[in-house]
């Protein structure tokens, strides 16, 4: 007998179909009445669910054979990870395989940013460019980008920034000796030092406003602020008064602390480039992600190691 799982998000069409090659389906996103749902799935051993939705104890705990949470996406600050080792359960996520991805946004965002590229699309469409040339920007070339997490995707960052001429800077909590570049061990330092600081850290209760108004003001009128982690790394109101107040200059945004609501004061501004979640969002890439779902619950249910799980 196949076994069944919960699956909390419409996952990609062909993954949804290798799913169901292995697997009976419980479709918690189709569900009008969720508990309804949830109590025909109760012979459910497994999750699997993404990064932004997550499985909480009370999802859990409706599943009382519940083996294994499987999250496509590698912040896993949503999923009640304590509560799962607690019950026995597993939990694995997408390491690295999304690392190029996320690098490639975060340094899209900061080019978009600096090199004003919506401002010039608009300029070029509304005929502006026809009565005067657009103003000068500003440069990457030979200025300083802080990164704030120099971990996978970190590092697949700094190695962009690199090659697009900038100087990198990082803080974290452990300096890498054998990382090329200057370590910070404080972040206000940091942003002191930097004219970009990209914030790629996980989220969770340990890094809740990591980027506060102090960080903020630091960074200062001049400075750009990329965040590509989690809305709650940065005290998300601080940062829309930085900006209104022109403490800080700019900010390319691809999470939020209350997805997919985005602060109403954000979306008037200029300097400013928003995205919606979709550091990872590429066919290839989600299709990678979602490949590792697949065979991380194929592994666990037939008695082999799991491929990546959560440490
Ligand atoms: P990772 O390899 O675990 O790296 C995390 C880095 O953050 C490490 O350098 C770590 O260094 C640092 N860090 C952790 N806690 C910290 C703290 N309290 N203060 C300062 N630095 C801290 O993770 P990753 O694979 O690069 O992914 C990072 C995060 O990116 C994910 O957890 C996820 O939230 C986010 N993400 C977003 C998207 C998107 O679509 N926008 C896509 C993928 C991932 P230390 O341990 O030395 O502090
Ligand atoms: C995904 C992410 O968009 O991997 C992560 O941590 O934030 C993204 O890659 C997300 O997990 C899907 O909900």
């Amino acid at each position: 007998m196949k076994p069944e799982i919960v699956v909390v998000r419409p996952y990609m069409p062909r993954i949804i179909a290798a799913l169901e090659q292995d697997f009976v389906l419980h479709r918690l996103w189709q569900a009008e009445d969720k508990t309804a749902l949830l109590e025909q799935a109760r012979a459910a051993r497994g999750i699997a669910t993404t990064g932004d939705a997550g499985a909480d104890a009370a999802l859990m705990d409706a599943l009382p054979a519940l083996e294994i949470v499987a999250c496509m996406g590698v912040g896993v600050d949503a999923i009640d990870v304590a509560h799962a080792r607690g019950r026995g359960v597993a939990v694995t996520y997408t390491p690295d395989v999304l690392n190029d991805e996320v690098a490639n946004t975060a340094v899209a965002l900061l080019l978009a940013v600096t090199r004003r590229i919506c401002d010039g699309d608009r300029y070029v469409r509304e005929g502006r460019w026809l009565k005067a040339p657009m103003a000068l920007t500003r440069s990457v070339v030979g200025r300083r980008c802080g990164i704030l997490g120099l971990g996978r995707i970190g590092k697949a960052i700094a190695g962009r920034v690199e090659a697009l001429g900038g100087e990198v800077l990082y803080h974290a909590r452990n300096e890498q000796p054998d990382q090329p570049y200057r370590y910070y061990a404080d972040l206000v330092e940091l942003a002191r030092d930097s004219d970009f600081l990209i914030v790629i850290t996980p989220g969770g209760a340990a890094t809740r406003n990591l980027v506060t108004r102090e960080v903020l003001d630091a960074l200062g009128p001049e400075g750009t602020l990329i965040n590509v982690a989690r809305g709650s790394v940065v005290d998300e109101p601080a940062l829309v008064a930085a900006l209104s107040e022109g403490r800080l200059g700019a900010a390319g945004l691809d999470v939020f602390a209350d997805e997919p609501h985005v602060p109403e004061a954000l979306l008037a501004m200029e300097n400013v480039v928003l995205q919606p979640h979709v550091g990872s969002g590429t066919e290839e890439t989600r299709g990678r992600m979602c490949g590792l779902v697949v065979d991380n619950l194929r592994a666990h249910f037939a008695g082999k190691p799991l491929i990546t799980p959560v440490p």
